[in-house]
């Protein structure tokens, strides 16, 4: 699994300091055993190696890629230029705005070169890897038995706590 299977999946991050709201994604990655890659790449430190990984992302066969950045957060939307996967955008919680930066920045795809972007933060990075299982899910049978075991289990969580006022 992760670094040793073939990656389905790739998640790249602008910076280390992304990391950590990134780790929500993959940890939901491993849960769900969808085979990934992890990537530090920026669309304005590292701009070649970036229209590198996406023409990467196509030989590997990448069925998704997961790009979280925060402030000017042009990694997705350029990596969306560069590469037909579907990429799903993860807006950083900036230090100066909080994230409302690297969400519009994201989100504010001109018509022709779309990016998914999901919520601001360690939420978005989550949803993304659940949406990026959800793909994988529509044609692979036991990758739908993961994914929809995991919302079952999510569900009874909600049951099983004893704050849960059932009808
Ligand atoms: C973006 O700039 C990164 O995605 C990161 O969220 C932000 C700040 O990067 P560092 O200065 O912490 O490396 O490119």
């Amino acid at each position: 699994m992760t670094e040793t299977t073939p990656p389905l999946v790739g998640v790249l991050m602008g910076s280390r300091s992304d990391f950590e709201t990134m780790q929500g994604a993959l940890t939901l990655l491993a849960e769900l055993e969808v085979p990934y890659e992890v990537r530090v790449l920026s669309a304005h430190r590292t701009p070649q190696l970036l229209s590198q990984y996406g023409a990467r992302a196509e030989r590997l066969g990448l069925r998704a890629i997961i790009a979280g950045a925060g402030g000017a957060a042009h990694l997705p939307g350029m990596l969306a230029a560069f590469t037909r996967v579907p990429v799903l955008g993860v807006p950083v919680q900036s230090r100066a705005l909080s994230g409302q930066d690297s969400l519009l920045s994201m989100v504010q795809m001109p018509a022709g070169v779309p990016v998914a972007t999901f919520a601001i933060g360690v939420a978005g990075a989550k949803n993304a890897a659940l949406f990026a299982a959800s793909l994988l899910a529509t044609t692979d049978a036991a990758a739908r038995e993961r994914y929809e075991r995991f919302r079952a289990r999510q569900t009874q969580a909600v049951l099983d706590d004893p704050h849960f006022e059932g009808h």
